[in-house]
């Protein structure tokens, strides 16, 4: 079971685990019904995780064994509604540990961590795995706090709770929204379509990033991965590349010579530079084998020549 289908990530990972599972053994459920993709294509069932009695009504009327949880507000939008982001994505939570522990055929969950779990105290380049963490933004709060239950329900009760410290998600096929590192994604649909990009981070802004592909990898290795392998049950830095503005406008012009970039910082380039850099995932690495296949440049031609293809131009 699949929540927040209809989503950048989930959207993606509908698509491999049925490859993996089969089509009819895939539930995509998200808040409400996609215009296209994962709804035609398999069981698909419009559901609120925030309502704890259809949820649990549906995880055993299906007979989930496995639920991946990627409904969430994302780092700026929070910080807009600070007070309604922090209950969706704390209760949406709480909700999911409790269905895994009292639902005997749920045998494994799968929540998304984030670099936001990092802040202005933490060594921001190669940041270790366990480290000074102080973040400060509402999201960022909420996905340390989740951590923490995660941890806490895997010693408690013995649920196999599964996450990983994504990195800004870049990908072509679903655009993310409301993230600080949407720009990275953004970027290449402006450079498409208009040839120039208005960046809402400061140039020299670095972040760790990833490419949807190693993504979606990581994350069914993750789950797949024998659990007493796993030795962060917390969650696990994931580690791609780090990037700034200028070096993803430098691979850009590599395609599109006229690419044009300018910089307009907002409220978001406070919480870029409160995170990491880059991350050290060696934990990540040792324990069930992460490894990753695309650096910027490769990342750059495909997804240039993707959106060419999905928008025409
Ligand atoms: C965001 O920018 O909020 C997310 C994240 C890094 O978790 N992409």
């Amino acid at each position: 079971m699949v929540i927040g289908a209809s989503g950048q990530i989930g959207s993606e990972l509908v698509v491999e685990l049925r490859k993996i599972y089969g089509t009819g053994n895939v539930w995509a459920t998200d808040i409400k019904t996609p215009r296209a993709g994962v709804a035609d294509e398999g069981p698909f069932q419009v559901l609120d995780v925030m309502d704890d009695k259809q949820l649990i009504h549906f995880v055993i009327r299906n007979k989930i064994t496995q639920i991946y949880h990627l409904a969430a507000v994302l780092s700026g939008n929070a910080e807009k509604l600070p007070i309604q982001a922090w209950n969706i994505n704390m209760d949406s939570l709480m909700n999911i540990l409790e269905v895994a522990r009292m639902v005997e055929d749920v045998k494994k969950v799968f929540w998304p961590s984030s670099i936001a779990v990092f802040g202005p105290t933490t060594p921001r380049v190669n940041t270790p795995q366990l480290t000074t963490m102080e973040p400060i933004t509402v999201y960022g709060i909420s996905k340390l706090a989740g951590e923490r239950w995660c941890d806490y329900y895997y010693n408690k009760y013995g649920v196999d709770v599964r996450s990983v410290r994504y990195p800004g998600l870049i990908s072509y096929k679903t655009e993310a929204g409301g993230g600080t590192t949407d720009y990275a994604v953004e970027i290449y649909y402006e450079a498409v379509r208009n040839g120039r990009y208005t960046s809402f981070l400061q140039e020299g802004t670095a972040l760790p990033m990833l490419f949807m592909p190693d993504a979606i990898k990581g994350t069914i290795d993750l789950m797949e991965a024998e659990r007493s392998k796993l030795t962060i049950h917390s969650s696990y830095n994931l580690g791609g590349f780090s990037t700034t503005p200028e070096q993803i406008t430098a691979e850009i012009r590599k395609h599109i010579p006229d690419f044009a970039i300018s910089y307009n910082p907002d409220f978001r380039q406070q919480i870029a530079e409160s995170w990491p850099q880059s991350v050290d995932d060696t934990v990540t690495r040792m324990d069930w084998g992460y490894e990753t296949k695309y650096d910027l440049e490769k990342m750059t031609g495909i997804m240039l020549e993707e959106i060419r293809k999905k928008t025409n131009h």
